[in-house]
């Protein structure tokens, strides 16, 4: 129990309520504070004490309030289907931060771990993340949890929202920093679209208080290492971190396991990754500095080979944004186009991109969304998944999704095919 050193933080907190975001660029610096600080807790402001700060000890304070009033309860934190390092590591640290209050919570998602990375944070550090298929989701009660959470996505990129919703679970937090795609009713909301990371936000609430990492406790060195993984992997190590990213990074460098990071990093890809990253390069066509590519169909748990295609296409000369698509099969039939957008125009935005290229379903949701520099999209195919013994039907299926989603895609990056912009 550490409550204590979070609410000794709370005059600190109200010192710097009344800057907002437009506020981010004026440097408050709250060394000079003559608050007490015992417990270092000085030492950690000075990390803070920069911009952006005002809004991350609000929202530190508000998610304390938010806690106390869930004590003893069980909570679900929901990732995206296929999550990724800076989701996981941050639902980590969520649920440690959490323990503090005698909550609960379970880190689900219903996908795979795609990612050869991914698979080898969690297995080297021991990351508490459990898949839950449809068949494990039927086989629980529900009813035994009072809240859910959602951590590095806002649910459109989760199957398990649903279900967890029709159980009448309340949604208690959504921490992202994904563009916002919908209204959402939840007690505590840090949505900041500006952050580059989740992984930065989460640290945020660690330096403020919310929880005192300590370098003798195995269980934070590990989690501090995979955030620091979560923020390098989100900025694309680090190259489009901001102020705000490298200072949460500063801070996770005083706990983290560099040795541990690399051995992550280390991990291979799969021969059949490399497979989809050359159908990629054979199939790209290049137009007005957009490489884009169909890969054809992929099994589930290589899905991760799309936007590690993408990742590899953008860095070609020449090429500013790369989309890299496929068709997505599981063992029970089922399909789904996915495809990725990574971007190193900094002009061009993929959430409005991938938006505006494939709109919305007949209930009004996007097919996909994005942040900066990378962005996705999942088409669900319906009536046609499947039932591709027959392999010129499949062929055919192909092409048919192929020919689409260029035609789509192209509308956008050829200004001349675009009837808005041409005259
Ligand atoms: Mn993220």
């Amino acid at each position: 129990m550490q409550l204590n050193s979070a609410s000794k933080q709370s005059n600190g907190f109200l010192l710097t309520t009344e800057p907002s975001r437009e506020d981010a660029d004026v440097e408050i610096s709250l060394t000079s504070s003559p608050l007490p600080s015992s417990h270092g807790e000085g030492k950690n402001r000075k990390y803070l004490g920069q911009r952006g700060n005002a809004l991350a000890f609000q929202k530190s304070e508000e998610l304390q309030k938010t806690l106390l009033a869930h004590r003893n309860e069980r909570h679900l934190v929901i990732l995206q289907d296929f999550p990724d390092p800076d989701a996981l590591s941050c639902a980590w640290a969520y649920q440690l931060i959490v323990e503090q209050y005698d909550i609960k919570c379970e880190i689900i998602y219903a996908g795979t771990l795609s990612h050869q990375e991914n698979i080898a944070l969690v297995k080297l550090t021991g990351l508490p993340a459990q898949r839950w298929t449809s068949q494990i989701l039927k086989s629980k009660d529900l009813s035994s949890y009072q809240g859910c959470i959602l951590i590095d996505n806002q649910g459109t990129t989760s199957q398990l929202l649903t279900a967890v919703q029709q159980a009448g679970i309340p949604l208690i937090a959504v921490i992202d920093h994904h563009s916002l795609q919908g209204e959402y009713k939840s007690e505590f909301i840090d949505v900041r679209p500006h952050v580059r990371a989740t992984s930065t936000i989460v640290t945020q609430y660690l330096q403020s208080g919310l929880l005192t990492l300590d370098s003798g406790i195995a269980q934070h060195v590990k989690c501090a290492t995979a955030l620091m993984h979560g923020l390098r992997s989100d900025t694309n190590r680090l190259m489009q971190a901001q102020e705000e990213d490298f200072m949460a990074a500063a801070y996770l460098s005083r706990f983290y396991d560099a040795q541990l990071l690399n051995a992550i990093l280390q991990a291979n890809r799969s021969k059949r990754v490399m497979d989809v990253i050359e159908r990629s390069l054979k199939n790209r066509i290049v137009q007005n500095n957009f490489s884009i590519a169909g890969v054809g169909y992929l099994r589930y748990e290589d899905r991760d080979a799309i936007p590690q295609a993408a990742d590899f296409l953008v860095t070609e000369e020449n090429v500013h944004t790369a989309v890299v698509y496929g068709i997505v099969h599981d063992e029970e039939e089922l399909e789904v186009v996915i495809g990725s957008l990574r971007t190193a125009k900094l002009t061009l935005d993929p959430d409005e991109f991938i938006k505006e290229a494939f709109g919305q379903d007949s209930t009004g949701r996007f097919f996909g969304g994005g942040r900066t520099g990378a962005g996705g999209f999942e088409i669900p195919m319906g009536f046609l998944s499947g039932s591709n013994e027959n392999s010129a039907y499949a062929k055919m299926k192909w092409e048919v999704y192929d020919s689409q989603i260029k035609q789509k895609l192209l509308k956008l990056v050829n200004p001349k095919d675009n009837p808005i912009q041409s005259e």
